[in-house]
This record gives C-alpha cells, structure tokens and sequence, in this order.
C-alpha cells in the first residue's frame, strides 16, 4: 500500500473532510498533527506557502487545497465513488463546495466559530461580538440556501454520499457547536442530515478534540 500523509490541526474541518474521505475508503494514512503554532513555521510553508491546513503528500507527490484534495483521492482510490456520474448532481455537489468555500467558511463558519469556540476555547481570547453581528447576515444566507438545495433528498446532491456532504458536513458539525451555528440549524432539513452524517464511522472516527466539542 501506498504512503499518505497529512498535516494539519486535529478539529479544522478541512483537515477533517479529507480524513473523512479516506475513512469512507478504508485507506490508511498517517495524521502528522499540528498546533497553530507551527503553521507559519518555514517548514509548513515549504510545504504550504499559504500557511494553510491540509496538507497532502502521496508516494511525494503534494497537494493542498481540500477539495483538490478529495478529488484525487476519489480518483485513486474510486471505491465507493464519491463525485456523482450524473451531470446536474455532480454540478449540485460542486456548488455545494463554492458556497462552502466563497461564503460558508470565510464569512460566517469561520469568524462565528473562531470568535465563539478557538479563540475563548482555546486561546483564552474574548468573543468579539461586533464580528459575530456581522457574520450573521450571511451565515443565514448560507444555511438557509444549503437547506435549500438539500430538499428531501438523502445527500446534497442525491441519492449517494459526495465530496459535497463530507465537506458540509466538516463545516457544520464545528459549527453546531456554538449557539449561533445550532440556531440556524434548528428546524431545516440540514439538521436531520447532519445527524445522519455524525453517525457514519467515519465522521465518528475522526471527532473533534473534547475542547472544540465542549465549547457551545
Ligand atoms: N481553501 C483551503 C482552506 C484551508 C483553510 O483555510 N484552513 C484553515 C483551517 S480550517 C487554516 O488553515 N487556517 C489558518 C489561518 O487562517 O491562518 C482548503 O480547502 O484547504
């Protein structure tokens, strides 16, 4: 068997959405954990010039950017496919990853959660709460239009499992850890299918740390 590695911090949600997908193919890979500190280390940015978290080496080759990520380790590793064959599901999956990307994660999961769960958690430092009031108008947007384009069906994008539910899925989970995420949870569709996305053993498998978790 091929070598994978990842470095990232255990609890990001992008780090987790590729430990997910390589749990949902039963490919071992070696978890190389990381504190905020070593982030703009010269030696992560040899290997991210961004300073970012996931970082991916297979057999050498390095890749960042989560979804480019998952993608690869679909094709690689196609057992049980997780990008649809079908061509406006696998366009629903992939506008599930730009919302998740453009709008979801840097202006309402990532300054909430970092204000809400990191920074009092983890880093002793006060919710600022100006910048949750400003993320708010958009987190609604985003959790409002996700139920949406979840309807009644099983997965984001159908009836199989994509790359789109274990990235959401990342997402939300961290963010149902705060009041704000659970409020706007509350009631749509995504809060059954979150918890249908809890229960897979590979989101079990790769559970936040109890700091994260215990933060609400
Ligand atoms: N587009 C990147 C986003 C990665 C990202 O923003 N990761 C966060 C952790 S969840 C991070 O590295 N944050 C560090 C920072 O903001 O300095 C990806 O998909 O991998």
């Amino acid at each position: 068997m091929s070598q994978i590695a990842i470095y990232g911090i255990p609890g990001s949600p992008f780090l987790r959405s590729v430990e997910i997908a390589l749990k949902e193919k039963a490919v071992p890979y070696q978890l190389h954990a990381m504190s905020p500190a070593d982030m703009k280390t010269p030696d992560h940015l040899e290997r991210h010039p961004f300073g970012r978290i996931p970082m991916f080496e297979h057999d050498g080759f390095r890749l960042y950017e989560s979804q480019a990520i998952i993608r690869y380790i679909d094709d690689i590793f196609p057992d049980p496919r997780l990008t649809p064959a079908d061509p406006k599901a696998r366009a629903r999956m992939n506008q599930v990853i730009g919302i998740i990307e453009w709008y979801l994660f840097p202006r309402a999961a990532a300054p909430i959660g970092f204000q809400r769960i990191i920074g009092p958690r983890l880093l002793g430092i006060p919710s600022d709460e100006s910048i949750i009031a400003e993320a708010m108008p958009t987190a609604r947007i985003c959790l409002a239009e996700l139920d949406r384009l979840l309807g009644d069906k099983p997965y984001m994008a159908g009836d199989q499992l994509t790359v789109a539910d274990i990235m959401l899925g990342a997402q939300l989970d961290l963010f149902s850890e705060c009041a704000e995420g659970r409020e706007l949870l509350s009631g749509t569709r995504l809060e059954p299918w979150l918890a249908r996305m809890r229960s897979r053993p590979s989101f079990e498998a790769t559970r936040p740390p109890a700091a994260l978790r215990e933060a609400a």
